[in-house]
């Protein structure tokens, strides 16, 4: 089971601790990689001789700049900007760009952190890292988000390159901000430099299978931990928050594979729906209309609106947490598991408080961690980026068939760690030792970097 820090690592939490202060989310995905790393250091002590833990903790870069830009009424606004470039040991680095008024540079250490590990696990060659911006894209026009993209790639343009830092989406980073950011960045370079950025579009140099890929991953993902313990999604109730990129998608394959998807959220509540989710009435009020959830409900009969609470008071059998961190606390999963929960697979980063994976543990439910179970976006933004490379364009059906190979490779080497290490079933452990291995052999190879 998940635990705490091995005594053997404590002084390396507490370098973190200090070295970072106020960063909770951070102080939070650090402890929790380092919570699984006392037997791998056990086994492996040159790890600790060779201080490659505390390497990979400290940032290879972090950029950090002002974002001026005019709002439609004339307004000088001025935007923080982020790049954290983590580490660049098995590739470029390889991450999203998340606009967000809660965006600090933390944050995205957070999810760089994160990023390192789980773009291990998906086998392709890249990098770990992470951007953002404190930019809050609610209720702006399309000019400007174009003119905040704009002004953002004309600071970031001389930190990326198809070899040197490959971004893409997060939240509030979707087709539509990843086109204005490569265009300002074609501009600055005069370089038709498609791998540059991921998330494009199909017209130019984008790959089919991209935008479905975080949330189909996370529901194959899900669907290998049920096979694994003789189960089958088929058939289930299930419950995914969010309804934006990786929500939308999660419900897709959810709905494909014979599941019913009773509850979808965004951060003002939930709707409630038991005949089904209906997916295009979803993507109607999200993706098209950009409204609130709360308009699903004002438009299906039988769905109801909840504001109060949380969407984890819905009974359901499989939880697909796909909207933020910590997003599901300690009480959440109790409800869950005192509900009748057996798989719960995250589709966001971080989405469940530590507290909350020690609950769902404890209670012998399979937990994904999303470094596994979300890995499914960052590696297809690979198979872009190998797309771009050769200059071809493959098919739906093949882009997918890779995702889902990638995703069974992921289960499988989460599972085979975590069993050869004497956790059998622990995924957290799984993922963490088997993608910090991947990481450190690495940096060890290549000298004190
Ligand atoms: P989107 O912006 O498309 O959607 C985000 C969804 O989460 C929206 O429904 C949003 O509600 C909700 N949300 C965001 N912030 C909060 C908050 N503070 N409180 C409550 N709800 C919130 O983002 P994505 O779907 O791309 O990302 C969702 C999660 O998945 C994130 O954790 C992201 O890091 C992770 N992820 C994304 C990948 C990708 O390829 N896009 C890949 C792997 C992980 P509202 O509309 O009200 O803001
Ligand atoms: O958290 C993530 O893995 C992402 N937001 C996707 C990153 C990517 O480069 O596709």
């Amino acid at each position: 089971m998940t635990g705490t820090i091995d005594p053997a690592l404590q002084h390396v939490y507490d370098a973190v601790l200090r070295r970072n202060p106020g960063e909770s989310e951070f102080h939070q995905a650090v402890e929790e990689v380092l919570a699984s790393l006392g037997p791998v250091v056990r086994r492996h002590p040159h790890y600790l001789a060779e201080r490659v833990i505390e390497r990979i903790c400290e940032p290879e870069r972090q950029i950090i700049f002002r974002v001026p830009w005019t709002d439609d009424a004339g307004q000088v606004q001025i935007n923080r900007g982020f790049r954290v470039q983590y580490s660049s040991v098995l590739g470029p680095y390889k991450g999203g760009m998340r606009f967000h008024p809660s965006v600090l540079l933390g944050t995205v250490k957070f999810l760089g952190f994160e990023q390192i590990f789980k773009n291990a696990l998906t086998g392709m060659p890249i990098g770990g890292g992470k951007g953002g911006a404190d930019f809050d894209p609610k209720g702006r026009s399309d000019g400007e988000v174009m003119r905040f993209c704009q002004s953002l790639m004309t600071e970031l343009f001389r930190h990326l390159g198809e070899y040197t830092d490959v971004p893409a989406g997060d939240i509030g980073v979707g087709a539509r901000e990843i086109g204005y950011l490569f265009g300002q960045y074609k501009k600055m370079t005069n370089r038709y430099e498609a791998g540059v950025l991921t998330g494009k579009g199909l017209a130019w140099g984008g790959s089919r299978a991209r935008t479905e890929a975080t949330g189909y991953g996370t529901v194959y993902f899900a669907d290998q931990m049920a096979q694994h313990a003789g189960q089958r999604l088929d058939g289930t109730r299930v419950v995914v928050s969010g309804s934006g990129n990786v929500a939308i998608y999660a419900m897709e394959k959810v709905a494909e594979l014979g599941g019913l998807v009773v509850a979808c959220s965004d951060s003002s509540g939930y709707v409630v729906d038991e005949a089904g989710i209906d997916l295009e009435l979803v993507k109607e009020v999200k993706e098209e209309r950009r409204e609130r959830i709360r308009a699903y409900a004002d438009r299906r009969p039988g769905a109801r609106f909840v504001s109060q609470g949380t969407i984890w008071d819905v009974p359901a059998e499989v939880a697909l947490p796909c909207a933020t961190q910590n997003e599901l606390d300690e009480a959440a999963a109790g409800t869950l598991v005192t509900n009748g929960v057996e798989i719960v697979a995250e589709g966001a980063n971080m989405p469940c408080t530590p507290g909350a994976v020690r609950v769902f543990q404890e209670a012998g439910v399979l937990f994904g961690p999303g470094k596994a179970a979300n890995a499914g976006g960052v590696a297809t933004s690979a198979l872009e980026m190998q797309q771009n490379a050769s200059r071809d364009s493959w098919s739906f059906e093949h882009t997918d068939a890779r995702l889902g190979e990638i995703m069974r490779n992921i289960h499988e080497r989460v599972v085979t760690t975590a069993e050869d290490y004497g956790r059998p079933g622990d995924y957290v452990f799984g993922a963490n030792a088997s993608g910090f291995t991947q990481v450190a052999d690495a940096m060890l190879a290549l000298g004190v970097i």
